[in-house]
């Protein structure tokens, strides 16, 4: 029994221990912002090997940080009570989950904790200092401004912006979310985060003054020119955004075929694009109508011919035919704009066939 009771003992021990041994973001009582904080910068390692257990990292000493993968600051901002921020450990596991990247959090919760909004936002330039010295270090050990990405939450979207200014734009992503506005909204772009401080910065508002998130349509709508451009999902290279179009098929083979296609389109004056459609192969049954999303890096206004190549994706056996007995092809975009339509195509596998389309009839019976 005694040897039980000490092996239960050993088992809690070296439990605690463990916990130990993981740093948390720091926890701050109401006190500390009615009397208000000093700032201290501390970061933060998450990696896919150390999902659960944060790693205290610096210039000189990076843990498990790969610098030949892609790293993400998540920032956060103004704290007026002294809480760690609710949302920070869905969003490391969110990350990790998506991709095998380094997240580092910035934990400035000593310095953002005020009841005195100018007092948090007056630290966010030293923040900003904290961090590029931290990114020279990475810089130095082989890792790429292209692979920096930084979410800033609040006030953490300007300290972003401020280290995206100090690389003149050249940090890979700035995502800001619900960036702060006062003292900012108006500034010149060096006061505030704007879209020069990284090759790619989006900004979402859930809760812009005066307009729930859900009504931003109406609110977009009603700006001269009107601002509704909604993108599903976005390139990896610039200008990233994507155009999406439903390519819709009724094929007629006796027999069913399952396969890819690939759409090329052309307009008059020669600009091309090609689809990306990545999705499981696609069956096609006799009369049976498929619709595929395709996406395109080019929105072509007018679209002057289309080529279409079918795959079945097998290198070896029998070259397979496609009988289609109309393809359409519309815009999401811009669904006041002309379908198009192409009847009675026989496609050959994997040679590319191209042809003018025609405008759909009004009324399809
Ligand atoms: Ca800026």
């Amino acid at each position: 029994m005694l040897r039980f009771y000490l092996f239960i003992s050993l088992l809690c021990l070296s439990r605690s221990d463990a916990e130990e041994t993981c740093p948390s973001f720091t926890r701050l009582s109401f006190h500390s912002a009615v009397v208000g904080t000093g700032l201290n910068v501390r970061l933060m390692l998450y990696t896919r090997k150390n999902l659960t257990c944060a790693q205290t990292i610096n210039s000189s000493a990076f843990g498990n940080l790969n610098v030949t993968k892609k790293t993400t600051f998540i920032v956060h901002g103004f704290r007026p009570t002294g809480s760690p921020p609710v949302w920070m450990d869905d969003l490391v596991k969110g990350l990790l989950s998506v991709e095998d990247m380094n997240v580092v959090v910035v934990d400035w919760n000593r310095g953002a904790t005020t009841l005195i909004y100018t007092h948090a936002s007056s630290k966010t330039r030293k923040v900003a200092m904290v961090l590029k010295e931290f990114i020279d270090q990475m810089l130095a050990e082989g890792a790429s401004l292209d692979d920096i990405y930084m979410i800033g939450v609040s006030l953490g979207a300007h300290i972003s912006g401020f280290v995206g200014e100090m690389y003149d734009g050249w940090l890979g992503r700035i995502t800001g979310l619900d960036p702060a506005g006062p003292l900012f909204n108006g500034k010149p772009h060096q006061d505030r985060l704007d879209p020069s401080d990284a090759q790619f910065v989006d900004v979402i508002h859930s809760d812009t003054d005066g307009y729930y998130a859900d009504n931003w349509k109406d609110h977009l709508r009603g700006k001269d020119p009107p601002m509704t451009k909604a993108f599903f999902d976005t390139a990896e290279e610039s200008p990233f955004c994507m155009y999406h179009y439903f390519v819709d098929i009724i094929t007629w083979n006796k027999n069913v075929r399952r396969g890819d296609i690939t759409i090329k389109l052309r307009d008059k004056a020669g600009n091309t694009t090609e689809s990306k459609i990545n999705h499981e192969p696609t069956t096609f049954q006799k009369y049976h109508q498929v619709s595929l999303l395709a996406r395109f890096n080019q929105d072509l206004d007018k679209v002057a011919a289309i080529s279409l190549m079918f795959s079945t994706g097998s290198l070896i056996g029998p070259r397979y035919k496609l009988r289609i007995l109309r393809m359409k092809l519309r815009s999401l975009a811009h669904p006041e704009r002309p379908q198009l339509c192409r009847y009675d195509l026989v496609l050959m596998e994997n040679v590319e066939t191209v042809f003018q389309p025609i405008l759909c009839p009004e009324l399809q019976l």
